[in-house]
């Protein structure tokens, strides 16, 4: 009885405990050791839509999102597994490409969102095994490859899938236990030791962060070693990438952009070559290996790592002007690799635009600049240098001369020609020094009456704002955007605004270097402006005020400019101060219908002399959207030439997403950005 007793707790208990003992600190630092230590690595899109190469339907702008964007039925799409069959596909000249790049790690698309796996599934036919006339597992050769070669393969996985039928609504859970789960264990059993599982597609309304928690276990169970980004929950937050500390996952992952500032957090920033992560055969706007490479250096600078993409062929090639850019980066990071691998942030990341910073585990500081074309000095404010510094330009084979001034430390620059890469345009050259952080005067802060921080607001007719710096610091300020100097105005009280004004401000205490420069960007309203209807919060700008402001959003929907109205009609009344005659209104919104963001329906607008009594100026109607179509911003005028000193702008939203729509049912989002009324000149 006693045996069946510790029997039965032994397996209650096994229930109950974690599966793994909780990692201390330590324990994951030493995990993501080699990550860090790595700083580059090559992204590898690869899959069906490689076939189309971004045309369909005599458009030529789709990558790797075609099937959904071109809404190719999936019994269509499925038909260009019997086209791919990749012959140039050669694992060893990938995993070369990559090594000679510089790129320490590869993550390849096991599966993409279209749901066809690049591997040899056995819950799935939907493979290149199955459904290609290739007949071989790529997996299989590039681990091979990559272990010759010291390389860690890694491999990215779609949890949305637009192909398996079960993936999505009350059939996701078989989906979930039955196939995305059963596909993760297929690739942490049978390619040997992965370094990373880069999952997306997390943002579904299926998946939770409970559900991405307890695959970033059941993943880490299988291999307890790898190394999970934050993409597996719901922490991500949006292409800025970074996650809570409690979310699920090792990493945060910013997209197409590099952190603003310095973080202590792991982080990497994924971005493509041109425009495209899919194979696109007509995107040629390729970014210039000088840019990629300065991407690195503000990477390393930051703290990050530095995903950058490929996207191969269906032949199985990487395309020409990838090829180019990955040997010219190859040069790069050959020459300044003690800056690049295993370096962390030092105590200033940058200073100013084109020089950034990096800690080397030997004590050395790495200075990684972008000079202009006639460097002849280079002036390091941040920098003290010791009695026995030396400053070493790697790849070039003499010491630099230098001297320590007032301005901080001056650094004489070689003749160019003398440079290594002189003849490469915007080229990023790195300096190794063993100078010590100088003391600087701390960043001072420019506020609102109520101490709340300024750095870019709104305001209706007038603003105040204070500046805060330490005790006995002077503070220095600029009113038209330049830097300011010890020799700018010094603050003494309170400063009133009225125009548009840039505000920037240091501080300078006794024995320190200037502080860093604090600004505000002081928007003046164009108009009153009431809004009458709520917006949503994660969608805010900054405020109502955003609207009237003169700046537009871009195409990218949390850029933070947009107003967001999901399911709610939008309602404002402008201000134009006076009696007058308004020529016309109008607005501008964006258009995204794949993530829900529709134009308007219906706009009025309303006229009034008092602000209480509105008459129907003039009505528009919108012709909804009938497919997912490139985002685009979309700019709407109403004709008026009527008197009066209030409008009121009515957009009527859609209310839900139409019967074509995936989201159908769903509330539709409204995204306004800039409204405005002209005046009869
Ligand atoms: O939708 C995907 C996209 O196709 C691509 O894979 C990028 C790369 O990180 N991730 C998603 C967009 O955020």
């Amino acid at each position: 009885m006693r045996k069946a007793g510790l029997l039965l707790f032994i397996i209650l208990a096994a229930q109950i405990l974690p599966a793994q003992p909780t990692e201390t600190p330590e324990q994951k630092n030493a995990r993501m050791a080699w990550w860090k230590e790595a700083r580059f690595g090559l992204f590898i899109h690869w899959g069906l839509y490689a076939v189309p190469a971004g045309t369909y339907g005599g458009k030529s702008n789709y990558g790797e999102w075609i099937m959904e964007e071109a809404h190719i039925p999936v019994a269509e799409y499925e038909k260009y597994a019997a086209q791919f069959n990749p012959r140039q596909f050669n694992a060893q000249e990938w995993v070369t490409l990559a090594k000679n790049a510089g790129m320490k790690y590869i993550v390849i698309t096991s599966k993409h969102h279209d749901g066809f796996c690049l591997f040899d599934s056995k819950v799935s036919d939907y493979d290149i095994l199955d459904r290609t006339p290739f007949k071989r597992d790529p997996l299989q050769e590039l681990a091979e490859a990559c272990q010759k070669e010291d390389i860690k393969l890694c491999f990215y996985h779609s949890i949305m899938d637009w192909h398996h039928p079960d993936a999505k609504k009350e059939r996701f859970e078989q989906y979930r236990e039955n196939y995305l789960k059963p596909q993760i264990r297929e690739l942490l059993t049978r390619y040997g030791p992965i370094g990373v599982l880069w999952f997306d597609g997390e943002w579904i309304d299926e998946w939770t962060e409970a559900q991405g928690k307890d695959l970033y276990q059941f993943a880490r169970d299988l291999q307890p070693d790898l190394i999970v980004n934050n993409r597996v929950g719901k922490g991500r937050n949006g292409m800025q990438g970074m996650s809570s500390e409690a979310a699920a996952g090792d990493f945060g992952t910013p997209e197409q952009e590099i952190l603003q500032e310095k973080s202590a957090l792991d982080w990497e920033s994924c971005m493509t070559m041109n425009n495209h992560w899919g194979y696109n055969k007509n995107d040629l706007n390729y970014k210039r290996a000088s840019d990629l490479i300065w991407n690195i250096a503000d990477i390393c600078g930051k703290g990050g790592n530095y995903l950058l993409n490929v996207g191969p062929t269906a032949a199985g090639q990487f395309p020409e002007m990838a090829v180019d850019r990955l040997k010219t980066i190859g040069e790069w990071t050959k020459t300044n690799a003690e800056a690049i691998y295993g370096t962390g942030p030092w105590t200033y990341w940058n200073e100013g635009e084109n020089i950034r910073f990096a800690q080397g585990k030997n004590g050395r500081v790495y200075v990684f600049v972008r000079p202009g074309d006639q460097q002849t000095t280079l002036l390091l404010k941040k920098m003290m240098p010791n009695l026995t510094t030396t400053v070493q330009l790697l790849g070039y084979p003499e010491n630099l001369k230098w001297e320590y001034t007032a301005n901080g430390l001056l650094i004489h620059w070689p003749e160019p020609a003398k440079l290594p890469f002189y003849d490469q345009v915007d080229w990023t050259w790195v300096l190794s020094i063993d100078g010590t952080p100088a003391p600087i005067t701390e960043k001072p802060m420019i506020t609102l009456s109520d101490n709340k921080e300024v750095q870019d607001i709104v305001f209706a007719r007038e603003i105040a704002v204070e500046i805060k710096s330490v005790p006995g610091s002077e503070i220095h300020y600029t009113t038209d955007g330049t830097e300011p100097t010890a020799d700018s105005p010094i603050y003494s009280d309170k400063l009133h605004f009225i125009n548009q004004t840039t505000l920037k401000v240091i501080a300078k205490s006794p024995d320190k270097m200037i502080s860093e420069t604090a600004v505000a960007q002081l928007h003046k309203a164009r108009y009153g402006l009431e809004l009458e209807s709520p917006y949503a919060k994660q969608y805010a700008a900054s405020g109502p005020l955003s609207l009237v402001d003169g700046r537009r959003g871009s195409t990218v929907f949390t850029d933070g400019k947009w107003l967001g109205f999901e399911g709610q009609d939008f309602s404002a009344v402008l201000d134009m101060g006076q009696v007058t005659i308004i020529e016309k209104v109008g607005l501008s919104c964006l258009e995204n219908t794949g993530s829900w963001i529709f134009p308007p329906v219906r706009l009025e607008a309303w006229i009034s002399d008092d602000g209480e009594h509105f008459a129907l100026g003039e009505e528009i109607k919108v012709t909804p959207p009938t497919s997912t179509d490139p985002t685009r911003i979309r700019t709407f005028e109403i004709p008026l030439h009527l008197r009066g000193r209030y409008v009121r702008l009515v957009a009527v939203n859609q209310g839900v997403n139409p019967a074509w729509h995936a989201g159908a049912g769903g509330k539709s989002w409204l995204f306004l950005d800039e409204v405005w009324a002209e005046e009869k000149r």
